[in-house]
């Protein structure tokens, strides 16, 4: 059990819709109190658009614009523009998006934000899937899970958006988990010191689309960490690569056994998921071994 050192600031209020137990309300709470007040916002469809909600009803204190999903990247770079023009280049914006948001649909304007290397703050809440329509697969979802779009399993990988935003030598990139909220509101305020386009992927086991508990979110994400399904990495300047957790303390089945989409695996399944593991983790911390 982590003891965080945390306060509160109030950003994200009480009335907000998240399912219950939802670990993005947590993580909201964390990334908006760790940006701070001087931030303007941008959130295209997502859970995290009905999470924060329209004004006059939003949860949040932060002003937000509501984008369209394929276009995160361009609406933060133009009110990054626009208030530069107003003399407020210090302000952050802040961009929230999900997976589908991210690795596909609104993939071409994050890579042109990106390429131009916009002082914006991009923040992924990574889901796996394309969960506020009802759970359908992403490019984000994982080998084999099931979905509303692929009930016997995704039959291709997860796609590798850290390399993907890597390779355009942006100055920061990082993941991190509502189970390790000292780390989230570290890597956040650090990507928030750095001029440049900064990108942020927070796991979010997603309850009816995952099949997890009410009461599991949190675990899971953990069992992630710890299997190393799901890393805790920062990347800097697209080639420095560095771990925050540098052990792999469990396998995969510990991670696959809290959650319905992996009922359907085969023995034969898990040991091919836990060899993709092994062999991701090995290059990871061959890289970070490298300084590169
Ligand atoms: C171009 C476009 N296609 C489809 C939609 C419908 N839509 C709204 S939210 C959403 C799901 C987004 O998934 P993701 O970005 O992963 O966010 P999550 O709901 O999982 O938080 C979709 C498909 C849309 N708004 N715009
Ligand atoms: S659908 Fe999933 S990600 Fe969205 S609010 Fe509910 S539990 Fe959270
Ligand atoms: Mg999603």
């Amino acid at each position: 059990m982590e003891k965080i050192d945390y306060r509160d600031e109030g950003r994200f209020c009480s009335g907000h819709v998240a399912c219950a137990g939802c670990a993005e309300a947590i993580s909201m709470r964390v990334i908006l109190n760790a940006v701070g007040e001087d931030t303007v916002g941008v959130i295209v469809p997502s859970c995290t658009a009905v999470i924060l909600g329209g004004y006059p009803m939003s949860s949040t204190k932060t002003s937000f614009i509501h984008g369209t999903l394929e276009s995160a990247g361009a609406f933060a770079s133009g009110v990054k523009r626009a208030l530069r023009a107003q003399g407020r280049d210090d302000t952050t914006v802040l961009c929230l998006a999900g997976d589908g948001g991210t690795y596909d649909i609104g993939l071409q304007s994050l890579s042109s934000a990106a390429e131009r290397n916009e002082d914006i703050l991009y923040i992924c809440f990574d889901n796996e899937g394309y969960m506020n329509t009802g759970g359908q697969k992403s490019s984000s979802t994982p080998h084999k899970a099931a979905t509303g779009s692929t009930p016997l399993g995704k039959p291709t990988r997860k796609k590798n958006m850290i390399e993907i935003l890597a390779a355009h030598r942006i100055p920061y990139i990082a993941t991190t988990s509502p189970s390790h909220l000292s780390d989230m509101a570290a890597k956040v305020k650090k990507a928030k010191s750095i001029r440049g386009t900064k990108v942020i992927f927070v796991l979010i086991p997603c309850l009816p689309g995952w099949g997890v508990a009410e009461n599991a979110a949190v675990k899971t994400a953990r069992l992630g960490v710890e299997a190393g399904v799901f890393p805790l990495i920062e990347v800097e300047g697209g080639v420095k690569y560095s771990l925050t957790v540098d052990q792999k303390t469990r396998r995969i089945d510990d991670y696959l056994g809290e959650q319905k989409r992996y009922n359907h695996l085969s023995d034969e399944d898990r040991r091919e998921l836990q060899e993709e593991v092994d062999d991701t983790w090995a290059r990871l911390l061959a890289r970070a071994e490298a300084g590169e």
